[in-house]
């Protein structure tokens, strides 16, 4: 017998693993068997505590994935998938776009030193303000666009799904929710293209009760960090980024909403915003350019306006 137990054939590492949502998206990856985790972190101890502990629970959740943490980026080398989750999480009262400063100097340097050592790797970035640290991360590495993308619109769509799901009594499952654009206040839900196995809920719910769901939708982050007043959301964006790591490791040409880099889709250039993605183990395959009305067009490009104005923001201060 070898003391080095057997390890899986991919490799995911998580940049901020020690955190909430890095931590519980380790959790996640490991009990589905679908990767070894490294958790990166820059406290020290923390992150080897945290693999030790999810190590200590491989036999009761019987999953084969070895968990390590480390603080230092070699050990993250030859990863298929690299996620940042590392930045400041959102305080009560506290705008995404007043993490933008923080967080920008942790993504790029996060994105450069991960991609160093995993130079083939998928680069899925969960930090917030969203689009704005996924087009920082793509600029600080050069990869190609179909190998850097964002985490929102799952999340977002799920948030609608379940909202949808309790109003109306039916489980979650049988929902199918559609969510584009940014990740904020202008985000753009999609009734038309929400339904409960094939039937839209325009056929099923009045105006007023939608308009209800989208706003609570919107407001979704905000909500939990609210009531929770010690931080924001995580168990959900783990399951959400989960998802995407899933599709990519296994190939599943999924149709999942990211945020991706646009080059002319949607008649809009140079931004990373929320649209449908087939997700495969190239990473964003395709994106599908959904016919929209002329009202949630023009929301889509309010919502990649105010992230392009933010993404300006952000590079005029990193150069500071
Ligand atoms: O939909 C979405 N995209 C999101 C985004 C949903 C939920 C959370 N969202 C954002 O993810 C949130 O606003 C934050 O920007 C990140 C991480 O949220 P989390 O709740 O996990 O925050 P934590 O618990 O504070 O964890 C952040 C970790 C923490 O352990 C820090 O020590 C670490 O990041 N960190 C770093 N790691 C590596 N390198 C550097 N430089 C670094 N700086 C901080």
């Amino acid at each position: 017998f070898s003391p080095t137990p057997a390890s899986h054939l991919h490799r995911v590492s998580i940049v901020g693993g020690a955190g909430k949502v890095g931590s519980t998206l380790g959790q996640r990856i490991a009990e589905k068997n679908l990767a070894d985790v490294v958790l990166l972190d820059v406290v020290d101890g923390l992150p080897k505590g945290i693999a030790l502990d999810l190590m200590e629970a491989r036999g009761i959740e019987a999953h084969n994935c070895l968990i390590s943490g480390t603080t230092d980026y070699a050990d993250t080398a030859g990863s298929d998938v690299v996620v940042i989750t590392a930045g400041l999480a959102r305080k009560p009262g506290m705008s995404r776009d007043d993490l933008i400063k923080t967080n920008a100097r942790i993504v790029v340097e996060a994105a450069k030193n991960a991609i160093a050592y995993s130079p083939d790797a998928i680069l899925i970035v969960v930090t917030n303000p969203l689009d704005v640290m996924t087009y920082l991360a793509k600029q600080a590495t050069d990869l190609p666009r179909d190998r850097v993308m964002g985490m929102a619109g799952v999340l977002d769509s799920a948030r609608f799904q379940t909202f949808i799901a309790m109003e109306l009594g039916i489980c979650s499952v049988d929902i199918q929710a559609m969510v584009l654009g940014g990740h904020g206040d202008l985000m753009v839900p999609l009734p038309a293209y929400s339904t409960i196995r094939g039937i839209p809920i325009t056929e099923l719910m009045d105006t007023a009760t939608i308009e209800r769901l989208i706003h609570r939708t919107r407001q979704g982050g905000a909500e939990i960090v609210e009531l929770m007043q010690t931080g924001g959301a995580y168990f959900a964006p783990a399951s959400s980024t989960c998802l995407m790591v899933e599709a990519i490791l296994h190939n599943q040409s999924r149709l999942i909403p990211a945020a991706a880099y646009l080059q002319g889709e949607y008649g809009l250039q140079d931004v990373f915003i929320g649209v449908p993605c087939r997700l495969g183990r190239g990473g964003i395959e395709s994106i599908l350019e959904l016919r929209l009305s002329e009202a949630e067009r023009d929301a889509l490009h309010t919502s990649a306006k105010s992230v392009r104005e933010s993404i300006e923001q952000a590079i005029a201060m990193l150069k500071r």
